[in-house]
């Protein structure tokens, strides 16, 4: 039986701008060629072949059978949101889940919600790898009755009832959290704001984590005034942002702030600025380079957070197994999900010198890392 519940259509449209494109750099673009090896999810060898949907009856009852679209492995956030759904979404919770890896190629999620939709699947969820594209696909699916739920990133469908609801964060607000920070911080040190030469490690490009954070750093730049040098993707992954680090080093000199969309691309950027011989760090008189970065999952960047060597991480949360299942349940039982629900989030620095942000007249803690 088919979970068939399709919604009012009265939520307003809540795409994000999509902001403009990063300015590519035949040099960047041409040493980027390289390969990342994904990082290992836990349990990918239980993806959904071999593996039979719509037969999920056990003793304890039907359950319910949900195939999940994931976009990659690409980072360590991504690799927590797969355990994260993974570990909820289990038999003894009464669900059968069906995993398919898309390796970063929204053909590869094209296909994997279509076998989910011949498969009869009850409930599809998505992390789609970029915004755009997603149409066909969703309306074959909803044809079939089959409702999906996005999680992680959007998609900028022309209708937003070809999706029941959205789990995910405010990737904009997490952009603005960590580019006020970066101002409140060097006000409080006196650092000239047409000082800031900053460089953008953008992630995927097209993607909704990419499309806001990029978003909040342009408009603190527009608005503190800062060098905004050079914006690139380093597709969320260590090895291209220590290529891409390096070629932004050899091309701006002076750049003093490096803005990486998530932590791995931090990671990757240290190594490139130490391979250099210059310091990331606070002292931006003393020549150090400024990191920004997102996620606050791997246990290496928190640890630089602590040292000093990234000035802050946006955290970025990506528990959403729980949510998923508690959303399945309330379509299972016919009520309505929030169309869009946010997780909560905080801010890490290992500085002690800026307590609280505000931020659209939001007061936000800093969390110190000790
Ligand atoms: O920040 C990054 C990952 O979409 C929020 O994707 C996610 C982002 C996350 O690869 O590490």
């Amino acid at each position: 039986m088919k979970l068939l519940n399709l919604f009012d259509k009265h939520l307003s449209k809540g795409a994000m701008v999509i902001a403009t494109a990063a300015v590519s750099i035949f040099l960047l673009t041409a040493c980027s060629a390289s390969k990342e090896p994904a990082l290992q999810d836990a349990s990918t060898e239980e993806d959904a072949e071999g593996q039979q949907a719509g037969s999920g009856d056990t003793a304890a009852g039907k359950q319910l059978v949900v195939g999940f679209s994931q976009l990659g492995a690409e980072s360590d956030w991504r690799s927590a949101h797969s355990q994260s759904i993974r570990s909820e979404l289990i038999p003894e919770n009464g669900f059968q889940l069906l995993f398919e890896d898309g390796q970063q190629k929204q053909a590869n999620q094209i296909m994997a919600i279509r076998t989910f939709i011949q498969r009869e699947v009850d409930v599809i969820a998505l992390a789609p790898v970029t915004e755009s594209g997603w149409d066909s696909v969703l309306s074959e699916a909803k044809e079939a009755g089959i409702p999906v739920i996005l999680v992680d990133r959007r998609v900028d469908a022309s209708d937003e009832d070809l999706f029941e609801c959205w789990i995910g964060s405010d990737f904009e607000l997490e952009g603005k959290k960590a580019t006020e920070w970066l101002h409140q911080y060097t006000a409080s040190i006196e650092y000239p704001q047409d000082q800031l030469h900053v460089v953008n490690i953008q992630g995927t490009i097209g993607s909704s984590a990419q499309i806001g954070r990029s978003k909040g750093l342009r408009q603190a730049c527009d608005k503190y005034g800062w060098d905004l040098m050079q914006e690139v993707s380093g597709e969320f992954t260590q090895t291209k942002g220590r290529e891409v680090m390096a070629s932004l080093l050899r091309l701006y000199p002076n750049l003093n702030v490096v803005y990486c969309e998530n932590d791995n691309e931090a990671l990757g950027a240290i190594e490139a600025i130490e391979a250099a011989g210059k310091e990331p760090g606070l002292d931006l008189a003393g020549g150090q380079i400024l990191i920004l970065s997102f996620d606050g999952m791997n246990p290496e960047a928190l640890q630089y957070a602590k040292e000093g060597k990234i000035a802050c991480i946006a955290e970025c949360n990506p528990q959403h197994g729980k949510r998923l299942a508690d959303v399945i349940r309330q379509i299972k039982e016919g009520k309505q999900p929030e169309k869009y629900s946010y997780v909560e989030e905080e801010i890490f620095s290992g500085c002690d010198t800026i307590k609280t942000l505000t931020v659209d007249d939001t007061e936000y803690p800093v969390t110190l890392l000790k």
